[in-house]
């Protein structure tokens, strides 16, 4: 197999699927397209359906989209996803409202993992998406821990770029939930990608926010 990403400095979605395929531990390969360049439309257009990344290629097989990646990895290795239907559901249906909603905090917190942690100016709008991620985490949290469906699972995946997120623009949340934050923090293969992360060399200045004036 082979796993086309984009920066891991700034690509949240390249870092879920990572994830989840090394959680997997499947062997596969990495191709590497650094994002908003001159040379970046013409890579994505090459190897990416949707011009986008992740892609996962499995032989002449595209699985295009982050979502997809997780479940075409999942039904091949079991303990990805909860294994109790509820639960599953529960996990499938975070994970559908993370990649489908959170558009404000997404815009104005853009995954920057070398980027010293400082607080931005944000709008109600992303303090309201920010809640809602506390609040889906906490109700997990409160039911099971130490990861959001107890055992490691997609879900994960899927929040880590939040967790990164929150770290790096020192947003405070309820102690019910910064374990959370310090255990994805704390993940081997999160750490092997904030690695990865501080080594590359660009830079995409509409990622790059100042630190909010201190009041
Ligand atoms: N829904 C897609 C979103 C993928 C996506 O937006 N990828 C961004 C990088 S994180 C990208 O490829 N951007 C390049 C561009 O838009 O030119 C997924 O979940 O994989």
């Amino acid at each position: 197999m082979r796993l086309i990403l984009g920066n891991c400095n700034y690509s949240s979605w390249s870092l879920r699927a990572w994830l989840v395929a090394r959680r997997a531990r499947v062997a596969f390969e990495e191709y590497r397209i650094p994002l908003y360049r001159a040379d970046s439309g013409a890579a994505l257009r090459a190897h990416c359906p949707a011009r986008k990344v992740p892609v996962l290629e499995d032989g002449s097989l595209r699985v295009w989209d982050s979502l997809a990646i997780a479940e075409y990895l999942a039904e091949r290795v079991p303990g990805l996803w909860p294994q109790a239907a509820p639960r599953r559901a529960a996990a499938r249906s975070l994970c559908a409202e993370m990649h489908a909603g959170f558009p404000a905090l997404r815009a104005e917190l853009p995954m920057n993992c070398r980027r010293r942690p400082a607080p931005v100016e944000v709008s109600a709008a992303c303090r309201a998406d920010v809640d809602r991620v506390v609040e889906l985490w906490d109700a997990r949290l409160r039911e099971r821990g130490p990861w959001l469906f107890g055992e490691w699972s997609i879900a994960d995946a899927f929040f880590a770029p939040v967790a990164l997120r929150l770290h790096t623009y020192a947003v405070t949340v309820r102690d019910t939930v910064e374990p959370y934050v310090v255990r994805q923090l704390g993940d081997p293969l999160v750490e092997e990608w904030r690695e990865r992360a501080a080594d590359e060399p660009e830079i995409i200045p509409g990622a790059e926010r100042p630190a909010a004036l201190a009041h």
